[in-house]
């Protein structure tokens, strides 16, 4: 039987075959299924044509899907603050990874040894910050998922070889990172990110100053910066400065440990709570409990009022320290 298909649906068809989006495509197919002569011989280009449709939504609405390459590189954030290591190839970072935190990473004495991200925790004081080992970053190749990965770090750890020009390496991974969009900042310089754009704090670690004219290296790298990032002399090899290291990571972060008691009780110092500078008491209460911090009527704090136990409102600032208790 002759399907006797009219001009409506012709020109539908046409608009089918140009459209180049999946919701162009589904748009002219409505109309090609609902003007399509109804009769039994079009009856199987019917369910031909809602066939089509059905496979059309279901890649609609498929979620984008991310390669296996991608996600490696999507590591999940743990303990008080994600720190990512980052560097030219050979210059130490998995050296310096596996020193400090309870993982490990491969090291080589050859450049490339690292291919893939790799998480473990620091223990700093009471705390554990979370250390990402990653493969070197290089001018003509970023892998996908690596942007990322940078961005949503809570601060970056630029590792640079003292046994090599410093300078040099620095402007690199500067040129590489101005691609992703990631500027560099310091401690407390703040400047508002514009286009896209993020701003990272960061702490530059000259390693290997165990090597014979590290240091002098050192000295020539810190006199071109002159106090723009903070920067540290270190050596993996030697165990030097790394407890400085850390202290340095913690202040990076921008958080602060307030301790919370109950009336009548010391405070556990074990287990801080950790919270981002600027916070304040009810803060504290939200970080017990979302109702506990509606119900707080006052608390006392020993350390930042002006005499321990001082009675002080929800939005009283908490400072590094602070010993807070609760009363709903
Ligand atoms: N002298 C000296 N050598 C070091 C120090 N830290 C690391 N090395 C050496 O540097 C080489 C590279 O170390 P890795 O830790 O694999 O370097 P990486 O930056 O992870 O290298 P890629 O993964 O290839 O980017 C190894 O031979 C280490 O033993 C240090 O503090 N002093
Ligand atoms: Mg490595």
């Amino acid at each position: 039987m002759p399907a006797n298909l009219t001009p409506e649906y012709l020109e539908a068809e046409a608009k089918f075959k140009q459209a180049k989006t999946i919701p162009d495509k589904i748009k002219a197919l409505e109309v090609m299924l609902a003007v399509i002569p109804k009769h039994k011989g079009t009856e199987k280009m019917r369910a031909q044509l809602r066939s089509r449709m059905a496979k059309l939504k279901e890649e609609l609405h498929r979620k984008p899907t991310i390669s296996r390459a991608e996600q490696a590189f999507n590591i999940k954030k743990e303990g008080a603050g994600q720190v990512i290591l980052l560097g030219l190839p050979n210059v130490g970072k998995s050296s310096l990874f596996s020193k400090v935190t309870n993982a490990a990473s491969e090291i080589g004495d050859y450049p490339f040894t690292t291919q893939k991200p790799i998480p473990g925790m620091m223990r700093f004081e009471n705390i554990q910050i979370q250390l990402v080992d990653t493969p070197p970053l290089q001018l003509d190749h970023i892998e996908p998922g690596f942007p990322n990965l940078i961005r949503n770090g809570d601060a970056l750890l630029m590792v640079l070889d003292l046994g090599d020009d410093s300078l040099f390496q620095m402007e690199v991974l500067t040129e590489i990172l101005k691609e992703m969009k990631i500027k560099i900042i310091g401690r407390d310089q703040i400047s508002p990110p514009e286009g896209g754009w993020v701003c990272k704090k960061t702490l530059l670690l000259g390693n290997k100053c165990d090597l014979p004219g590290g240091m002098r290296e050192y000295r020539k790298l810190e006199e071109q910066l002159n106090g723009i990032l903070p920067l540290l002399p270190i050596s993996t090899r030697g165990e030097m400065n790394l407890e400085e290291m850390k202290k340095e990571i913690y202040l990076l972060l921008d958080i602060i440990r307030v301790y919370t008691k109950a009336p009548g009780k010391e405070p556990d110092f074990t287990e801080p709570v950790i919270l981002k500078k600027g916070s304040t008491v009810e803060d504290v209460a939200l970080s017990i409990h979302k109702e506990f911090a509606q119900k707080l009527r006052y608390a006392r704090i020993w350390g930042s009022g002006k005499f321990g136990g001082q009675m002080v409102k929800r939005d009283f600032p908490v400072q590094e320290g602070d010993v807070v208790e609760l009363h709903i």
